[in-house]
């Protein structure tokens, strides 16, 4: 009996040693794997590709807003924002006293599903995986998946269109790059993106436009371009996002007011029997205007001077535009910001 037990557990090991003396943890950041200046942001994974062996890992360190999913065959990458069933935005008063437009129409939340973790760690090709996302005042986290199965998977962060990672999962046989080697590509990765980041720094927009970033590959700036523009009264200026993988939002209005709205732009809300539901604050997400409706700007709107694209972006899954037109009709320095990036402010000079 006894022996019989030995021999048992003598042959596990001899199954399992092999694998688990080998199976190597490769590391990838998911965002900046160093520091970058201030107002941009890289998203990426660096490296971006990687090859490793059946049952070696990948510890999937992040930095930012990033998620890391596997969508099996046939699932399309799911929306992060999506309407709250039988809600409504409802009930909110502007600065004079008047509802919004957006009374009726349903709040919108993070989907649960963008947002949750799910799988075992283990990635099953039949099954989404998903990390889940990073708290919002951390933003950072780590995420270990062990792949088996030759094969070779795409990896998406669902937050960022475009921002995917290839592991290449091949046979012992084949040779491949040692962790080493593969921090040493990533490094090579991040360096080629603050270069590109500081020529399309350097980039000047048309007349009478402000670009809410200036975006290509990996590079996101926070910013707009310019960041202050002088105009004449009864100008019209174009404000238009230039990112594949950034909303933005034009806000104008008193800073303490639109501060505000940045500070409560997405709040986690309590669900019975569930996990708190992370619903936006209308006042950022949604136009402050009906939709069509001509933007004229008198520093006065709302009451406080209150006048919101609502989010603008270049995703066509999105129900968004990516420009709004705003003329202005009174002399003045007017604030205006991002409510979904912070620190990402301007100001437009009205002259007569
Ligand atoms: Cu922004």
């Amino acid at each position: 009996m006894h022996k019989l037990r030995a021999a048992a557990i003598c042959v596990t090991v001899m199954l399992l040693a092999p694998a688990g003396a080998l199976a190597k943890t490769f590391t990838v950041a998911v965002g900046p794997p160093g520091k970058v200046p201030a107002h941009l942001d890289l998203s990426a994974f660096f490296p971006s590709a990687l090859t490793i062996h059946p049952d070696d890992s990948v510890r999937f360190q992040i930095n930012g807003f990033h998620d890391i999913a596997y969508l099996p065959p046939g699932m399309a990458p799911p929306p992060l924002a999506i309407p709250e069933p039988g809600s409504r935005a409802g009930y909110i008063r502007d600065a004079a006293g008047a509802p919004f437009w957006f009374d009726s129409a349903p709040k919108l939340r993070v989907n649960p599903i963008v947002a949750q973790p799910a799988g075992t760690g283990l990635l099953d090709p039949a099954a989404y995986a998903n990390s889940g996302l990073p708290s919002r005042s951390t933003l950072t986290g780590s995420y270990v998946l062990r792949f088996a199965r030759p094969s070779t998977y795409r990896l998406y962060c669902l937050v960022h269109r475009g921002m995917t990672i290839v592991v290449r999962v091949v046979p012992r046989s084949r040779r491949i790059p040692a962790p080493a080697r593969v921090q040493a590509t990533a490094q090579a990765q991040f360096r080629a993106g603050l270069h590109l980041a500081r020529r399309l720094e350097a980039f000047r927009p048309p007349r009478l436009t402000v670009l809410a970033g200036h975006d290509a590959g990996p590079v996101s700036w926070m910013r707009f371009f310019p960041e202050h523009l002088r105009i004449r009264v009864g100008q019209t200026v174009t404000f238009r996002v230039d990112s594949m993988m950034e909303p933005h939002t034009i806000t104008f209005g008193p800073e303490s007011y639109t501060g505000a709205i940045e500070r409560t732009l997405n709040e986690p809300q309590p669900v019975p029997d569930g996990p708190p539901a992370v619903v936006f604050n209308p006042l950022g997400v949604y136009p402050s205007e009906p939709p069509g409706a001509p933007l004229i700007y008198t520093g006065a709107n709302h009451g406080n001077g209150f006048l919101n694209s609502g989010m603008l972006d270049t995703d066509p899954h999105t129900p968004n535009p990516s420009s709004v037109r705003i003329r202005f009709t009174r002399p003045g320095t007017y604030h205006f910001e991002c409510v979904i990036h912070p620190d990402m402010d301007g100001t437009v000079t009205v002259t007569p």
